[in-house]
């Protein structure tokens, strides 16, 4: 997904805007598109805040260690307005999202150079899946530093409630962005930051360590969980509880599967259905870590209230009923076969497509 060349990073070190000591981290904030459309501008910048307490700095989206969520529908346009203020140039990847990869849409080739605004236009098509995406800065060579230092927020594509049965249209909905920050110490390393360099990673949910979310017994949600990290890989759990899959990667499923585990790389994402079984705060966990340790494991705690409440149909329900209407593919017309065949160098990281 990404490609990095340390060799070609700027010191942060000579970063001539300094950014606002003592500031902390915002809020992510929800952007809605409205009548059609959603214009909003992301301002790409430096800044210093908390994680967990440690001081550090970040490369953000709009001040917030978690950019802004997009939220958009079917056949809207989003226009947004990329403002560069970091020292080096940046750009913008829409992932998940079936636009042109062309002009200013979801073009990953442009530069962005430093002090530069980009006007971006994305026409969503009308019969585009709803489901949970991503976007992430995308320059060849810099990607996995910026997203590594925080540079990676949530697109939603609004709808997917809707292929529920009616009794769960309403079903209360929790997104789950996880990344890993600093990740690997690596922007320490590039941007020769001291207060950074004795920081321990950390987990953070929609910019938070171990946010606390709650639910009934019995009570059913949605919840879009997203690893929008550079590299870590993440093996979600909540013990007692199992997932009800109905989408994947920002597309519903069609066919719903469950598992008590969901096994998350980077850029992946899974929407599922959770009937909340158990009693008390529950610790929703990834249960390994191969690149990282120490590593807190927590995700976040799931405070499983008292007071019974159903929403008249519960997740495993979902197993037999579907989504509706259930596209069957099993009967469509075959236009062509591919075979492609991926292969590796591993000694230098290069890996290919068909040779
Ligand atoms: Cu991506």
């Amino acid at each position: 997904m990404f490609a990095f060349d340390q060799s070609s990073q700027t010191a942060f070190a000579q970063n001539k805007t300094s950014p606002l000591a003592g500031m902390n981290f915002s809020k992510s904030v929800d952007v809605w598109s409205k009548d059609g459309v959603l214009n909003t501008t992301l301002v790409a910048e430096y800044k210093i805040g908390k994680v967990d307490n440690q001081t550090t700095t970040a490369m953000v989206y709009n001040g917030s260690l978690l950019g802004p969520t997009f939220h958009v529908f079917p056949g809207d346009r989003v226009e947004v307005n990329l403002v560069n203020n970091l020292n080096e140039s940046t750009n913008l990847h829409w992932h998940g999202l079936h636009v042109s990869p062309g002009n200013v849409s979801d073009n990953v080739l442009l530069d962005v150079p430093p002090g530069a605004t980009q006007h971006y236009v994305l026409d969503i098509p009308k019969d585009h899946d709803p489901g949970t995406l991503w976007y992430h800065s995308h320059l060849h060579k810099l990607s996995y530093a910026q997203v590594s230092s925080g540079l990676s927020g949530m697109f939603i594509v609004e709808g997917l409630e809707k292929l529920l049965p009616k009794s769960l249209q309403n079903v209360t909905q929790h997104t789950f962005a996880m990344k890993d920050f600093p990740f690997d110490q690596l922007f320490a390393k590039t941007y020769k930051l001291s207060n950074t360099m004795t920081m321990h990673e950390r987990l953070t949910v929609n910019g938070d360590v171990n946010p606390t979310i709650n639910i009934k017994p019995g009570e059913t949600q949605l919840w879009r969980l997203a690893n929008i990290g550079p590299e870590n890989e993440l093996t979600v759990q909540l013990p007692g509880n199992m997932f009800y899959i109905i989408a994947e990667d920002g597309s519903p499923v069609w066919s719903v599967w469950k598992n008590d585990t969901l096994f998350m790389s980077s850029g992946k994402r899974y929407d599922v259905l959770v009937t909340a079984n158990g009693s008390g705060p529950v610790e929703l966990v990834s249960a390994n870590n191969m690149f990282t340790a120490p590593y807190d494991r927590h995700i976040a705690t799931i405070n499983i209230e008292q007071g019974n409440q159903t929403n008249g149909t519960s997740a495993s329900d979902i197993l037999g009923i579907g989504l509706i209407p259930n596209r069957d593919l099993s009967n469509a017309t075959i236009a062509e076969h591919r075979v492609l065949n991926f292969s590796s160098n591993d000694r230098d990281w290069i890996y290919y497509i068909n040779r």
